[in-house]
């Protein structure tokens, strides 16, 4: 990636065939200095083709993973540990993340911000349970954050986030068997494994519903955030688990 930029815009996908064009090229006319790298899980649709073929241009990469390591949060960490540039930004390639805000999370970075968190206000795209659940693991995982006297967000379930590359790379190197890499959650477990007094930010956006396709969250959303919160945690996501499953 020869951008000139100083960011690269991570997309994890999974069967987005139908809006990674439109996404492409919306970020590419909003942002063309920055580089833009398209994470993906080795979808059946044609994504990673789609990028392949969407116009040549070098500072759009796709990356397929291994079917085996399939996981969004993994996704997240592999673009992070080959970013080349001193920012990064992470967002879905669904529309749900609006696009011109990147400018504003690459803001408060070029002002010194180590890590600038996109907050969802209107969450009227999710629907009820989804909001629901969304709350109960935000609690649990704020919770977790302060008893562990890391930084905390008013968001921390969100996927729109902008960090500073170099200090994630450590943090993703140094901490990886901590990281919960099959989890949809990687911005809760960056934040339990930074360095605890970096500089935090927020910028506020609505949470926009999907262009097209279908989300590949899970309901079961929680179980996953529990299993992020330490031991205690991972032992009770397992007994629920298995209570789930025997139903
Ligand atoms: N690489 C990868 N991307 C994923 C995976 N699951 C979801 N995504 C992508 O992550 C983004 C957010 O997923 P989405 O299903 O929209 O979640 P929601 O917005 O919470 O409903 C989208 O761009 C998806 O294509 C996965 O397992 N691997
Ligand atoms: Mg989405």
């Amino acid at each position: 990636m020869a951008a000139n930029g100083d960011a690269t815009i991570i997309l994890p996908t999974l069967n987005e065939v139908d809006n990674i064009r439109a996404m492409l090229t919306t970020l590419t006319s909003l942002y063309p200095d920055q580089s833009i790298l398209v994470v993906d899980d080795d979808s059946e649709d044609g994504t990673a083709a789609a990028v392949r073929g969407w116009g040549g241009d070098e500072d759009v990469r796709v990356v397929v993973r291994d079917r085996s390591d399939r996981g969004l949060s993994a996704s997240i960490y592999d673009g992070i540990r080959i970013c080349r540039t001193p920012y990064f930004v992470v967002m879905d390639c669904d529309f749900q993340h609006p696009p011109g805000k990147v400018a504003d999370l690459l803001h408060e970075m070029r002002d010194g911000a180590d890590l600038t968190i996109g907050v969802r206000t209107d969450r009227s795209a999710l629907t009820p349970f989804r909001r629901f659940s969304s709350s109960v693991a935000h609690v649990m995982a704020h919770c977790y954050l302060v008893f562990r006297s890391q930084p905390t967000s008013r968001d921390i379930m969100t996927g729109f986030f902008a960090g500073r590359t170099e200090i994630f790379q450590n943090v993703i190197e140094e901490r990886e068997d901590e990281l919960e890499r099959k989890g949809f959650k990687a911005l809760f477990d960056l934040l339990k494994l930074c360095p605890p007094g970096i500089d935090t930010r927020e910028v506020e956006f609505d949470f926009m519903p999907r262009m097209a396709g279908e989300s590949k969250i899970s309901p079961l959303v929680i179980i996953s955030i529990l299993r992020q919160c330490g031991r205690g945690g991972k032992m009770v996501a397992t007994l629920v688990s298995r209570m789930i499953d025997r139903k």
